[in-house]
């Protein structure tokens, strides 16, 4: 009986073998395709599009930036405890191994050849995946019968099963670390790109940020975000690696009178705005961390328009959807008319004073201040077209989130947290708010349900960003919830109705506190 069980557990290590050489025959083969053609992206990015909206919700709630990871690793489970069953079940029935190999196959061409700007050729690193998958399935599990001139009723061949394992665990690191050196390398031909450009000094710069914007308050995080630090949100399993040379922007569409085609240095060559924007993530929890503030650069998405001949609506303009498509497929919609009203649209080419980076949507993104991400921020920008939201909804609205998505007012306490334990005495509470292109005119805090308590606020850098604030508490010892609210300009309080809303979270950031005596 231990014999069968061994047996068993043998079929399930040839699967695992034969999906590892699958996957690094897949990565090997990709590289001259291109990234997104390897089996696990595209699955992996077809999942996230074929996703039902809670789900991915749920993902970006508990993953947050990590999200990608999480998926990539999951795919890899998934298939490998797949490819277990599969290679138990070819230990007894041959023929299986070969058509499961296939069948996974199928799943990864008809994945590769559906993704945005996909072509033939993306469904070769599927197909000699599954090819390689299959033959050495089909391999190993020959080796765990007799050798052919064995004596009848031997067993099978320990040594030789053990050297072909050995040699396909080997081939597929070999192809793996190859497949890897090839994608480095084409990755490097757009990082040198990226590194050598330079962003020229912007024709309207930034006003220095007021030093009063950032308070010295241990636990509350500094004005302007690192690159290094911002939050990222997006559906790319692999970060396209653009290179700004062949880059090419269309402008076109409804109501548009001169189509407008620039390139990279066509953008950097024309008036250049520096502005301070706060962004946020439509999927940002009341007190979440999708939420961050950076210096951009770029060229006014207004000038741009206006010299394509594009009208805002309320000019008679035929067009009130303003939609951006990513090299990778994405779609964004951003009203006409508040691209046109006069705050900062951005075609932003730098973050924080450098080029943008790879994974916030170098060479040139798009930024809208006072509307969340989704509806605006778009990475890796390809194409903008005027078109009307009766005709096209982008990629999260066709997904059940709101067509528009102007972002609600907030206010997060960042310090103290259930982490740390102050102290009774006196104990800064501080945080941000932020209401963008409407501005922050009050934050008050509240303990324990009492009475709100004014908080000072940090000097307002501009309207369009977050501002930070600090209370002084007479903490006592015990537990407590601390809670907050801010006010925008038109002196509007931030809602207390809780709701994970379709347009936005609302309600406000409680935190409990435990005060040591
Ligand atoms: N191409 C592309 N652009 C995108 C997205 C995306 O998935 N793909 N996500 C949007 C969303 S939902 C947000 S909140 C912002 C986040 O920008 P960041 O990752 O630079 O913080 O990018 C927007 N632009
Ligand atoms: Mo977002």
């Amino acid at each position: 009986m231990g014999g069968v069980r061994s047996h068993r557990a043998l079929g399930a290590l040839n699967g695992v073998l034969a999906a590892g050489a699958g996957l690094a025959t897949g990565e090997l083969a990709a590289a001259p395709v291109r990234g997104e053609a390897s089996p696990v992206t595209a699955v992996g990015d077809a999942v996230i599009d074929l996703s039902p909206a809670a789900v991915t919700r749920w993902a970006i709630e508990v993953f947050g930036s990590h999200d990608k990871a999480a998926l990539r690793a999951g795919i890899v489970v998934l298939l490998g405890l797949a490819a277990a069953a599969l290679g138990v079940l070819a230990a007894r029935h041959r023929p299986a191994g070969p058509a499961g190999a296939l069948a996974f196959g199928a799943v990864g061409v008809a994945a590769a050849v559906t993704r945005p700007g996909a072509g033939p050729a993306d469904a070769l690193p599927s197909l000699c995946a599954a090819v390689a998958a299959g033959g050495a399935l089909a391999l190993l599990t020959a080796r765990l019968r007799p050798a052919p001139a064995a004596p009848p009723g031997a067993a099978f061949d320990r040594r030789r099963f053990l050297a072909a394992a050995s040699s396909t665990a080997a081939a597929s690191a070999l192809a793996g670390l190859l497949g890897g050196r090839l994608r480095a390398t084409g990755d490097a031909a757009a990082e040198a790109t990226r590194a050598a450009t330079v962003i020229p000094p912007a024709d309207s710069p930034a006003a220095a940020v007021p030093a009063g914007a950032s308070l010295d308050v241990e636990g509350l995080g500094p004005f302007l975000t690192p690159n290094r630090d911002f939050y990222r949100i997006d559906t790319a399993l692999r970060v396209p690696r653009v290179d700004a040379a062949g880059w090419r922007l269309r402008i076109h569409g409804l109501g548009v009178a001169r189509e407008l085609t620039l390139g990279f240095e066509d953008l950097l060559r024309r008036e250049l705005i520096e502005r301070d924007v706060t962004l946020t993530c439509v999927s940002n929890p009341v007190g979440g961390d999708l939420v961050g503030n950076a210096r951009w650069t770029g060229v006014r998405l207004a000038d741009l328009l206006r010299e394509a001949g594009v009208r805002a609506p309320s000019e008679g303009g035929r067009a009130d959807q303003l939609l951006a498509r990513s090299v990778d497929g994405m779609t964004l919609g951003s009203p006409v008319e508040t691209v046109l009203d006069g705050r900062d649209a951005l075609l932003a080419v730098a973050m924080n004073g450098e080029p943008l980076p790879f994974e916030h949507g170098f060479p040139v993104r798009m930024v809208v201040p006072g509307l969340y991400g989704y509806v605006s921020a778009c990475k890796w920008l390809r194409e903008l077209e005027l078109t009307t939201f009766d005709a096209y909804d982008a990629y999260w609205v066709a997904r059940g989130w709101a067509a528009k998505g102007p972002i609600k007012t907030q206010s997060r306490i960042d310090t103290p947290g259930p982490s740390r334990s102050p102290r009774a005495g006196t104990v800064p509470v501080a945080g941000v708010a932020w209401a963008q292109h409407t501005g922050i005119s009050r934050v008050e805090v509240r303990v324990d349900g009492g009475p709100w308590q004014e908080a000072t606020l940090a000097a307002q850098d501009t309207v369009d960003t977050w501002r930070q604030w600090v209370w002084h508490w007479e903490a006592t010892a015990g537990e407590h919830e601390l809670q907050v609210r801010a006010t925008d300009r038109d002196g509007v309080v931030q809602t207390e109705s809780e709701a994970p809303a379709d347009d936005g979270a609302t309600g406000r950031h409680r935190v409990r506190v435990r005060v040591e005596p």
